[in-house]
């Protein structure tokens, strides 16, 4: 039960992923040779459910790419079924107060740190392989360790009580979401605005001053370079459909001119 992102962050190194929308194993397998440590499977912003996701963090683990979840709901549910797949961690959207972060910790964490639900299942090797080794109590403390848990902050309720939030025992790090970020703010798609990098550098400080991990998406590989400058410990650059189709916008720009 390796945590590539995790490894990182304890090491001091910084982690880099991308998001999938293009609902096709090849692709993730391909961005295994990239160099990227993770990739995101949205379930948010896609169409990808249940089965399709479970099959693409199995294939991006076999890969070598640490396979995130971006759920669609704050609920028990999604929650559960993607961690039993295997899930290194997961991305919830849309949080808004202490106390839906704290329903997560719940629904995510085993106890005695939450309630999480066991049955044999991909993510303890149906209970025969080594990341069950030492049994049920053993692997529990594991999952609870090695599975990231990481809300985002991207709205105007959780930049509030980002402090609370960020300190919760069980909660792994934050994830910024700058779109709806600068939606909440009232300034949508305005990074510049002084209230966003306000905004940004708070919850980095944060985040720091919790020991937790410090997450922001970006849409460039220059932005995700200054991010990493101004101490994020993990970039996630964009989508895999947007980073195709930007290739092969360049490609035909300077073929056709
Ligand atoms: C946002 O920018 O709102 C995001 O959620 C990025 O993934
Ligand atoms: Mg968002």
């Amino acid at each position: 039960m390796h945590n590539r992102v995790l490894e990182k962050f304890r090491a001091g190194e910084k982690s880099l992923g991308t998001f999938t929308h293009l609902l096709s194993a090849n692709a993730v397998e391909a961005l295994a040779y990239t160099g990227l440590d993770y990739v995101v499977i949205d379930m948010e912003h896609s169409i990808i459910a249940a089965e399709h996701a479970a099959e693409l963090v199995s294939t991006a683990d076999g890969a070598g790419l640490a396979p995130f979840v971006r759920v669609d709901a704050i609920q028990r549910s999604p929650v559960l079924k993607m961690l039993d797949a295997g899930a290194a961690g997961l991305i919830v959207p849309g949080l808004e107060t202490v106390d839906e972060a704290r329903k997560l910790v719940e629904f995510a964490k085993f106890a005695p740190l939450g309630n999480r639900g066991y049955c044999p299942s991909r993510d303890g090797g149906w209970g025969m392989a080594d990341c069950y080794e030492g049994g049920l109590t053993a692997y529990m403390a594991r999952a609870n360790e090695n599975t990231l848990l990481l809300p985002q902050c991207e709205t105007a309720g959780c930049l509030e009580h980002i402090e609370e939030i960020c300190a919760l025992e069980g909660i792994d790090g934050i994830f910024i979401g700058p779109f709806d970020l600068s939606i909440a703010l009232g300034i949508p798609g305005d990074f510049a605005d002084e209230r966003h990098i306000n905004a940004v550098a708070h919850v980095l400080d944060v985040c720091k001053k919790h020991g937790k991990l410090a997450v922001m998406f970006c849409g460039t590989a220059e932005a995700a370079k200054g991010y990493f400058a101004q101490g994020f410990d993990s970039v996630t650059m964009s989508l895999d459909i947007a980073v195709l189709a930007d290739a092969f916008r360049a490609v035909v720009n300077t073929a056709l001119n």
